[in-house]
């Protein structure tokens, strides 16, 4: 069972908007009542979905009570982060706080950096948790074809050298989760080793809670950083065994209420990258995704789609993409990303809508701004790139705008700016709306299933025998609705549909004939003369053969109920059980009235409603029959669909009655104690469903 969550007080709020924060304050105190409650009287085990409530709800504390947010760079490997990242603080070289690297993936810690308050730089070594190291190396266990469960890392390293020494030769490989075979990757294996001598060496900081250990800020370099290559032949060390570092940093530019984290980057050659960033992701408010402006890639999709898991659609004020190296972009139309068409901002937008990314939420960035000087001072470079501005920005109004923002430090002075002065606001706010959102639904859902646990308990205090045929009816009520269940039918249905079509021998050549001689007013004809007797076709059957069927696949399993159980007889409802009930329904079903409406037909919206005579023939014989082919399969899936849907409504007004009758009853007192919910969150209801 998850924690008791303790009220939120207005002061544990600071970042919230003034104007919000006590009803919003109020509206989670609300819910977390009610998903306590409803912990009650679901008792223990937990239902799951309370549990499931309860994560939702303990994860919108934990980002409605922050004192802080946390601003993720993210991205692919080598796109730029941390050169970014160093450049908005205005470092020297000498106090960077994050590695650089040349080409191959370089950082390999999480780097949490704030504002230092003593106007020292310090930096603060987290390790991993028992837990978290255990994860861990499950994961690179998994990943380099072991056996998770393995213990030994003695053995486990001595594979890894024989299978290193032998790479070229042999190919490793690992099962992925849907059970497919995937190569190992080389920097996997390398890591894992390394990752266990360190633990052999430095096994005392992984401890249950997590152990923590100041270190002169010069040398952050040597926990932050991959090492060299080979990884395996280095020397044990302190890195793989932490959960982050934590930088306090001299600077004015981050604002007190925001902390900046530079993170590892996606590589397609080493999967403990990703592993260590999807870790930290969850803990993020907000991220600027990089992007190399040579490489809308895979790997950017993917983060967002799992920004998207945490943040919800609404990305604004949460995500900006940040397009790096611009200095390198390919502004020529010849040359293309991906085969796309357009030229390269028009690609960008169209990679943005995909991204469900807000256009204005892009930043253009040069780490090399004379590098990009340079380029503009050639005359071939500057009309191509005033040409694909131009093309573009009648679909991206403010596009020009964001570009020329590169004229300033490349980019880097809007960044900082937005960091400085907007960003705690803007998350501020899209903290608030998925907050919103996120009670509202919890709210309603909660109450709903507050009132079902009751009802239900309700129930088990009736006689047996009612609670049984209660079960029962709703579980034939959910499955008549069932995907397979209404998919056999419709196959049914529309053999009998194509079986009366082939006796009326439609043929392509006559229609054809038709077509030519007669034009579009002959092919009506036609049509009319096929149409009319497939719909008589259709009605009949479906009150005479096809409602019985549906009946049926709940009315057998009743029967067999009421003879091996005894019947259910209540007076003005079921009085003779309530297979007769259903019965009698089924009779009143067959009046065709009742279906007027829901029963589609063949002539209904037909293809020459509207069309003038003389217009060219619309058909072939071929694509005449093809018409009709379609027609039989949708007219298929549309009735089974139809009769399901009512024979489920019959099911669940039957239900209604079963259990206002019983309501009813408590109420008299002659069954039950304690009716429905108490009167506290019976005055809430209008509250709750009106969110
Ligand atoms: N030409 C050019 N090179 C850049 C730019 N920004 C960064 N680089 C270079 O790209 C390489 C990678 O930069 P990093 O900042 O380490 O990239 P990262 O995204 O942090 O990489 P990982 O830590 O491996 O994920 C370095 O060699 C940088 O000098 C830029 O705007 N233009
Ligand atoms: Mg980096």
């Amino acid at each position: 069972m998850s924690a008791r969550l303790f009220p939120l007080k207005v002061e544990e709020c600071p970042l919230l908007p003034t104007e919000v924060r006590s009803t919003l304050v109020e509206r989670f105190n609300l819910v977390a009542d009610l998903l306590e409650f409803c912990r009650q009287i679901g008792g223990t085990p937990e239902p799951e979905k309370v549990e499931r409530s309860g994560l939702e709800l303990a994860r919108l504390h934990s980002e409605m009570a922050r004192e802080k947010y946390l601003v993720g760079f993210l991205g692919p490997f080598q796109a730029g982060k941390s050169r970014t990242f160093n450049s908005v603080l205005r470092t020297t070289a000498r106090e960077q706080p994050a590695g650089v690297g040349q080409g191959f993936p370089t950082t390999a810690v999480v780097t949490r950096l704030r504002r230092s308050q003593d106007g020292k730089n310090t930096a603060r070594l987290v390790f991993l948790t028992s837990r978290g190291y255990e994860a861990k190396r499950r994961f690179l266990l998994r990943r380099c074809g072991f056996d998770p469960d393995c213990k030994d890392d003695r053995k486990v390293l001595d594979e890894i050298h024989q299978a290193l020494a032998a790479w070229d030769r042999s190919v490793r490989t690992w099962q992925d989760a849907a059970g497919n075979q995937q190569p190992v990757k080389r920097r996997d294996m390398e890591y894992l080793a390394l990752m266990l001598n360190s633990y052999r060496v430095f096994k005392e900081y992984v401890a249950e809670q997590p152990t923590v250990q100041e270190v002169p800020f010069e040398e952050r370099g040597q926990y932050l950083n991959h090492p060299p290559d080979p990884w395996h032949q280095q020397k044990p060390s302190l890195s793989p065994l932490l959960s982050h570092v934590e930088l306090q940093f001299v600077t004015s530019v981050i604002p007190p209420t925001l902390e900046m984290v530079d993170l590892p980057g996606y590589d397609a050659h080493c999967s403990i990258d990703a592993f260590v960033t999807d870790e930290f992701l969850q803990t993020l408010q907000a991220a600027f995704i990089f992007c190399r402006a040579t490489d809308f890639s895979a790997a950017v999709e993917m983060i967002v789609a799992k920004l998207k898991k945490l943040f919800g659609m609404d990305l604004d004020g949460r995500v900006w993409l940040v397009i790096t190296r611009c200095d390198d972009i390919n502004i020529y139309p010849e040359v293309k990303i991906e085969n796309q068409q357009g030229s390269v901002f028009e690609q960008l937008g169209r990679f943005m809508d995909r991204l469900g990314l807000p256009r204005h939420q892009v930043l253009f960035v040069t780490n090399e701004p004379r590098e990009l000087a340079n380029r503009l001072r050639d005359p071939g470079f500057s009309s191509a790139l005033e040409d694909a501005l131009r093309q573009a920005e009648s679909s991206w109004p403010n596009l020009r705008e964001a570009w020329s923002a590169l004229q300033e430090e490349g980019g880097v002075t809007q960044l900082r700016t937005l960091i400085t002065d907007a960003l705690p606001q803007r998350i501020g706010r899209a903290v608030t709306r998925r907050a919103e959102q996120t009670l509202s639904h919890l709210g309603r859902d909660l109450f709903n299933f507050a009132r079902m646990l009751q009802e239900e308990r309700l129930s088990a205090d009736l006689p047996a025998e009612l609670a049984r045929w209660r079960n029962l009816l709703r579980k034939l009520a959910l499955s008549i609705v069932d995907v397979d269940q209404i998919f056999t039918l419709s196959k049914d249905i529309h053999g009998t549909l194509m079986a009366a079509w082939e006796r009326l021998e439609v043929s392509s050549d006559i229609l054809d004939y038709v077509s030519r001689t007669e034009g579009n007013r002959g092919l009506r004809e036609e049509f009319l003369s096929h149409a009319d007797p497939l719909d008589r076709f259709l009605r009949e059957r479906t009150v005479n053969e096809w409602l019985d069927k549906v009946y049926e696949i709940v009315l057998v399993p009743l029967r067999h109920h009421e003879n091996t159980e005894g019947s259910l007889r209540i007076p003005g409802i079921c009085e003779e059980g309530v297979v007769a009930y259903l019965e009698r329904c089924r009779e009143q079903d067959r009046e065709l009235a009742t279906w007027n409406d829901c029963i589609p037909s063949y002539s209904g919206n037909h293809p020459f409603e509207d069309l003038p005579n003389q217009s060219e023939p619309i058909f072939t014989g071929e694509t005449y029959l093809d018409v009709f082919d379609r027609k039989h399969r949708v007219l298929a899936r549309q009735i089974s669909l139809a009769l399901a849907l009512h024979v489920h409504r019959r099911l669940i007004k039957l239900l209604e009655e079963l259990t206002e009758y019983f309501r009813r009853l408590r109420e008299r007192s002659d069954v039950g104690r304690d009716s429905a919910l108490p009167e506290k969150w019976k005055k809430l209801e209008a509250v709750f469903t009106s969110w």
